[in-house]
């Protein structure tokens, strides 16, 4: 297999965990490159499901190496419960599978508070964050003053870096979010033990995966969230505070990009999107609650109602473009088979002007409304499908028009959360 990147198409949960897990036969090395533990990525095998929030979706293969980079950012207490949940049903019986890089950033207490504590302040204008400190730990990364794994695992290096940041976020918390101080001899006595536990993990993604090249050992990337969620290239403000395109996959791992064969993104073959932003094709109506409810659209980290509405082709495109996908892996195809007619949006209307591209200006794309296509449905289950020919002559119309109007051949067809749902084209 060449070396792969799985992204997220739309505004995540398209289904990573899922296709990683299965990509993960081909691959030798699997690595998160950012995010934390935001993320929910749902795995089923059998019928026992494992929702991964740090560690990568090719654990549950033994003697895959599983890679955390330096893009990622690190709760110690999710992680380590994470670890316990994992073992206890017998997986990762080897530490040596999971390595983390020294140069991951740490979540500390206050950026769990300072998330909290601001998202309440914004009352209507919050951008429904999963309360995880996700984007104050990245603040504090681009604003050189964030611990990593390698100043946690030096106590004296950890205590000097606490007390240098704390009564900065306790003003903070103080001051200007009325939340209570935090205490500096509790949060170093509590993650101290973390770094006992984190420092056999602890190694260097860069190094690692240049060898691994070396090696001709195939490479495969798990990215979080979604496109549209990119802080450069998503609908900004309402975003997460990394890279999830494919380029990130580079940063957030210490690898070149001509190392990068292929970019597969995942998108559902409707949408649904969790927390504020725009959203064109939303629907607040019945078939909403009926993609909801048949889909089963709740939060994988936070369990908080999905927003769902139909295949958006303007904003896959831009996932197309900012993440060069050579590929499309389309999920939950079965959550649509009770449907009579399916609605595809194909481009937007703004002030009477038709747009083909998705806006980059916020202003403008808030007015925007969807030109939609209606199809047949199949009204038949095709949840046990294992070929293209068994699907229903009207799924593969609808799949073939998802492609044209993507601009970008599927890979894979997924009819349902298990492992052998999975129809793969190439
Ligand atoms: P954050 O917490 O700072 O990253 O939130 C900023 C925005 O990013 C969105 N976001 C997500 N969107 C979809 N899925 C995510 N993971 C969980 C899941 C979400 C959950 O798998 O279901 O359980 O609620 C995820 N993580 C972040 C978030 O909704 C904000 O819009
Ligand atoms: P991720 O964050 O992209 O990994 O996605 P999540 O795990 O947050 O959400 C996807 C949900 O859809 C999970 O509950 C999966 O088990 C489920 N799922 C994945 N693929 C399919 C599919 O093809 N059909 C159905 N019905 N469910 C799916
Ligand atoms: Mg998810």
């Amino acid at each position: 297999m060449p070396n792969v990147v799985i992204v997220g198409a739309q505004w995540g949960d398209e289904g990573k965990g899922k296709v990683v897990d299965i990509y993960t036969e081909y691959a030798d090395d699997v690595i998160r490159f950012q995010g934390g533990n935001n993320a929910g990525h749902t795995l089923v095998v059998g019928d026992q499901k494992t929702i991964l929030h740090l560690i990568p979706s090719g654990i549950l293969h033994p003697g895959k190496r599983c890679i955390i980079g330096n893009g990622v950012v690190l709760d110690p207490r999710v992680f380590i419960k994470e670890i316990e949940g994992l073992k206890a049903r017998g997986y990762m019986q080897d530490d040596g599978q999971l390595v983390i890089d020294g140069n991951v950033h740490i979540i500390m207490p206050w950026h769990t508070a300072i998330d909290i504590a601001r998202e309440e302040a914004k009352g209507d204008r919050k951008i429904g964050t999963t309360g995880r400190g996700i984007g104050p730990a990245y603040e504090d990364k681009i604003g050189r003053r964030g611990i990593r794994l390698n100043d946690l695992v030096r106590p004296d290096v950890f205590a000097r870096k606490v007390d240098e940041y704390l009564p900065e976020k306790n003003f903070l918390l103080e001051k200007f979010l009325g939340k209570p101080p935090l205490d500096r001899d509790a949060i170093i006595d509590e993650y101290s033990t973390y770094a006992e536990t984190l420092k056999k993990y602890l190694g260097c993604s860069s190094t690692l995966l240049g060898q691994s090249v070396k090696e001709g050992r195939n490479l495969l990337f798990e990215g979080a969230q979604g496109a549209l969620l990119d802080i450069d290239h998503g609908t900004y403000p309402f975003v997460t505070s990394s890279s999830t395109v494919a380029g990130g996959a580079c940063t957030g791992s210490g690898i070149g990009p001509r190392h990068l064969d292929q970019v597969i993104g995942i998108s559902k073959a409707y949408v649904t999107r969790v927390g504020s932003g725009p959203f064109p094709t939303e629907l607040h109506d019945e078939m909403g609650d009926a993609l909801r409810k048949a889909g089963q659209e709740f939060g994988s980290t936070t369990g908080r109602p999905r927003r769902c509405g139909w295949f958006d082709a303007v904003a896959l495109r831009e996932a197309v473009r900012t993440s060069g996908l050579t590929g499309l892996a389309i999920t939950k195809l079965d959550v649509l088979n009770d449907l009579e007619t399916i609605k595809i949006c194909t481009g937007y209307s703004y002030r009477g002007d038709m747009l083909e591209h998705f806006p980059r200006d916020f202003e403008v794309l808030r007015e925007c409304k969807p030109i939609y296509e209606e199809l047949e449905g199949w009204q038949s289950d095709i949840s046990e499908a294992k070929s293209l020919d068994a699907l229903p002559a009207a799924a593969r119309a609808y799949l073939d028009k998802l492609a044209e109007v993507a601009g970008c051949p599927p890979v894979l067809i997924s009819v349902g959360p298990r492992r052998d749902q999975t129809i793969q084209l190439s």
